[in-house]
């Protein structure tokens, strides 16, 4: 593929600009060996059905050896293919033909915590001095003999635990078994920048970066302040929430990485995407302030409330602050899908493309997440098919696989995802819901995706300012971009689509909920709730 460099500043957008990106998540896309697990082979032959809707970036979830223990999250080796997910041979096929669609190809890289099995940390907590103890970060219990510090794990208990061979307690800010390396080790440097070439050698265009908002740690570990009491606090979630992480995420020292990496990804013309999980706007502008990270995504999307005024909020003040380099996501292996958490059915699906229409408008990259093209809901699972070890390990607590069930595509056994008697997670959907299905239907929510995709590329860059229209307590959010504009329902009744002074005309060049008719005259615009529309705003007198 041609390879444009980005500039060594990459405020300017390179080859990703208009970008559509779209998340694989790879052990339940598709299953080509009959194990009832998905694989990179599996992906090739399902790479066509990308290409036809449209995007251009795949994301791949974490595909090297790992005990899984967190799925792939806890990465053994970081330059090998996991043969229940294939071979190196696969990925580099997996490459070639991506590249041979138009397809750019990102990978997901776990720089936070490796393995437990990994042999840095099996060298590490051999004993005390031997090279490899600085990768991971070890401490000295407290004069009690109970963890160095306050800090708590994402997945449930204290963030350290205690090696009884050593003597010291280790860091881990997820599960046990996912140890956290030491990024005050130049030696950790040296090993990631050569895990980044080894890909990029490959023909890799990019990774994604795990949990890119806490690389480093508080050089001095002192204890998180409490936001509220702990005390009869049992859900995993609520417990890490309620310390204020300023001393174990967000630590300003991580950005000197990705300035780092971006030269090395800039030989190869390749992206970086962070998993910025930060709070705010500001946060995530200081982490990708242009020179490190290329784009990082913005996680207020998950946890909207659907009301204008909430949904304005959350998204402006970002575009404003962020612009091209945000990652627009709404879906993820991580959250509850978007069609269950605006409300199900017809009502979560028409709200779901409704905000992703809106979205798709702004600076900034769009991410699709498996399954959401379909609108497809969360699978509501018996606790006996749980696998996610937040929940099983924190009962209670709610975990993440009702949305990582296997991808509906066709009608036949297993929705064509596998051939096995049993999948690792049940295969939850109807073969109404699968790719084939929807495909045949030419007014599915299947095509309508396809079809915003279609607009959106027509469009080509858009015009740099965003300019927002309307009232901010208004049931409408909208914005245009020169004479295009972008406008999303809210509310709970039909409302009229704000054109600004002049009153012009629109048309409708796409809606979420119909496929209009591309010649649809001109005219003032009403959008049912939860229906968002692309329109051209020309002058009533017929110029534009
Ligand atoms: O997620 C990291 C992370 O910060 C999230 O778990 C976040 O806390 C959560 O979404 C808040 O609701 C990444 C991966 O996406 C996740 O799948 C892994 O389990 C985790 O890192 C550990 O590697």
């Amino acid at each position: 593929m041609p390879q444009q460099q980005p500039d060594a500043d990459s405020s300017t957008p390179s080859w990703w600009a208009n970008s559509v990106g779209y998340q694989v998540y790879v052990r339940s896309f598709a299953d080509s060996d009959g194990d009832g697990i998905g694989d990179l082979p599996g992906i090739i032959d399902r790479l066509e059905h990308l290409a036809w809707l449209g995007v251009d970036v795949v994301w791949l979830t974490p595909f090297f050896p790992s005990p899984m223990a967190d799925f792939g999250y806890d990465v053994a080796d970081y330059t090998d293919v996991n043969p229940l997910f294939g071979s190196l041979a696969d990925m580099d096929r997996l490459i070639v033909r991506a590249h041979e669609l138009g397809l750019r190809v990102v990978a997901d890289l776990v720089p936070n915590h490796s393995s437990a099995d990994h042999r840095w940390f099996q060298a590490s907590k051999a004993d005390r001095t031997n090279p490899y103890r600085g990768y991971y970060i070890w401490r000295d219990p407290a004069p009690d003999g109970g963890p160095p510090n306050n800090w708590l794990s994402h997945f449930g208990g204290p963030a350290w635990t205690l090696d009884p061979t050593t003597g010291q307690y280790y860091l881990h800010l997820f599960l046990p078994e996912q140890p956290d390396l030491n990024w005050r080790s130049e030696a950790v440097h040296t090993e990631f920048e050569a895990i980044l070439r080894f890909w990029f050698e490959r023909g890799l265009d990019g990774f994604r970066i795990d949990v890119a908002h806490a690389l480093y740690k508080d050089a001095e570990f002192r204890d998180n302040p409490l936001l509220r009491p702990l005390e009869g606090l049992t859900n995993a979630r609520d417990r890490f929430e309620s310390l204020d992480h300023c001393y174990d995420l967000l630590q300003p020292e991580s950005h000197h990485i990705f300035r780092q990496w971006r030269k090395v990804a800039a030989e190869y013309g390749a992206i970086l995407i962070g998993e910025t999980y930060v709070g705010t706007p500001r946060q995530l502008a200081e982490l990708v302030p242009g020179d490190g990270l290329d784009i990082g995504f913005w996680f207020g999307t998950m946890k909207l409330r659907w009301e204008a005024a909430h949904i304005r909020e959350t998204i402006r003040e970002v575009a404003e602050l962020v612009g091209h380099r945000t990652g627009w996501v709404t879906s993820s292996h991580d959250d509850s899908r978007p069609a269950t958490r605006f409300g199900g059915g017809d009502l979560g699906r028409d709200r779901s493309l409704g905000l992703t229409t809106l979205l798709f408008g702004l600076p900034g990259m769009p991410f699709l997440y498996q399954g959401q093209e379909l609108g497809l809901e969360d699978a509501v699972l018996r606790p006996d098919q749980l696998t996610d070890p937040v929940e099983v390990r924190n009962p209670g607590t709610p975990g993440r696989d009702g949305c990582r069930t296997p991808m509906p595509w066709d009608r036949s056994e297993n929705a064509g995802f596998s051939t096995a008697a049993k999948t690792w997670l049940p295969v939850w959907h109807s073969p109404e819901e699968s790719a084939q299905a929807q495909r045949e239907a030419e007014t599915s929510h299947l095509h309508l995706v396809r079809r915003l995709l279609d607009v959106r590329r027509q469009l080509g860059t858009l015009d740099s300012t965003v300019e927002w229209m309307g009232a901010d307590e208004a049931s409408i959010v909208a914005y245009r971009r020169g004479d295009v504009l972008f406008a999303l329902n809210a509310g709970d009744d039909c409302a009229l689509v704000p054109t600004g002074a002049g009153d012009p005309t629109l048309v409708v060049l796409y809606s979420s909920r119909s496929f209009v008719d591309p010649a649809s005259t001109p005219g003032p615009v009403t959008l049912q709730p939860g229906e968002a529309v692309i329109a051209r705003l020309g002058d009533p007198a017929g110029g534009r």
